[in-house]
């Protein structure tokens, strides 16, 4: 077979991509930070997403401007960074460094924010407003929206791959594996077409759940295990007690999202409320009705704690997480 000759010129239409390490916050200080309030642990590392992510992103003034303009906002100021903070919660409960975690935690965050974006383009959900402002596709237009999703994507995984804090290619593959395998057909895109094709549609709770085990729950699980596998010598108990923890608290994360949408005002949510009984869904709140779909999110809190029970002060974080996903109010 004849090889193709590749002229690098025709090549770099755009400026590479940054790919030094993250050296802008070099704080890996886990003793530290286990005795800091729950609040303060969490804007820290909230805050520290946010200079991650903003130094991955490609800059505005960089070509294609638009598309690079769409991307940083569809990601950056907005978002609670649930996924983020599950990455650096799991990594300290298995040792990792937080350095370590960055990056994984952000690419998680992209894929999280590419979902978002196309999730709001007309041909899915259809909704102006989301993280309180316009949404990608209302504020660029349909198409920059889609191609910036799909760019969120693709730098997921680039961002992993280059990625100097971590040492190990085999950590880095199995990295790919997890997030590729959550945000693919048999993970979140997966689940979007359930939802997509089950739409008005009575659907049974065992369907339900399916769906959002795919559609929310399984990036929340790669937020968990990408934050365990960040110590490349993790205790795999401690990886399995992450992975049963995650299962119980990404479905709780999306039973507790349809009692919000049921209850709470769009100023609140930041995004339409209301929404999936507008658009003919079944939710648990209408399978199971408000008091019940709150009794499953305890339930679920509560399996969540209990794949934790083996484990003392080190896995305070992550209960202190489940407390926030289950009481949060947007
Ligand atoms: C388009 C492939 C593709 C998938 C979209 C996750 C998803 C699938 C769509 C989002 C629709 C939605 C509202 C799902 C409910 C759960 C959820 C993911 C809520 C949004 O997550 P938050 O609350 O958002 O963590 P922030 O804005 O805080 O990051």
């Amino acid at each position: 077979m004849n090889s193709v000759e590749l002229d690098p010129s025709a090549i770099p239409l755009l400026e590479p991509l940054v790919v030094d390490p993250v050296q802008l916050i070099p704080v890996d200080q886990p003793d530290a930070s286990q005795n800091e309030p729950f609040t303060i642990w969490t804007s820290n590392r909230q805050n520290r997403m946010e200079r991650v992510l903003d130094k991955h992103l490609p800059a505005k003034n960089i070509a294609p401007e638009k598309l690079h303009e769409a991307m940083r906002y569809g990601v950056l100021g907005g978002g609670k960074r649930v996924r983020a903070l599950l990455s650096y919660a799991a990594g300290e409960f298995c040792g990792a460094a937080m350095s370590a975690v960055d990056v994984p935690a952000a690419a998680v965050e992209l894929i999280h924010a590419y979902s978002l974006v196309h999730d709001d383009l007309p041909c899915m959900d259809d909704d102006d407003l989301r993280r309180g402002k316009p949404s990608t596709h209302i504020q660029f237009d349909e198409a920059t929206a889609l191609l910036a999703g799909d760019a969120l994507q693709s730098l997921a995984f680039l961002l992993i791959s280059q990625d100097s804090v971590l040492k190990s290619a085999g950590q880095k593959v199995q990295m790919l594996h997890i997030l590729s395998l959550a945000s693919g057909s048999r993970g979140m895109a997966g689940g979007q077409a359930i939802d997509l094709a089950s739409t008005g549609l009575p659907l049974a709770r065992e369907e339900l759940e399916h769906m959002h085990i795919h559609k929310t729950g399984a990036l929340i699980r790669a937020a968990t295990l990408l934050g365990a596998y960040s110590n490349l010598n993790v205790d795999p108990d401690k990886v399995k007690a992450v992975d049963h923890f995650s299962k119980s608290i990404g479905l709780a994360f999306q039973v507790v999202d349809d009692i919000l949408d049921a209850e709470a005002d769009t100023a609140t949510l930041g995004k339409t409320a209301n929404k999936d009984a507008d658009n003919n869904k079944s939710t648990y709140v209408t399978i199971l009705g408000l008091r019940a779909a709150k009794q499953l999110a305890k339930e679920l809190h509560e399996n969540a704690l209990a794949a934790l029970s083996f484990y003392g002060a080190e896995a305070d974080r992550l209960r202190e997480i489940a407390q926030y996903i289950i009481q949060r109010s947007y």
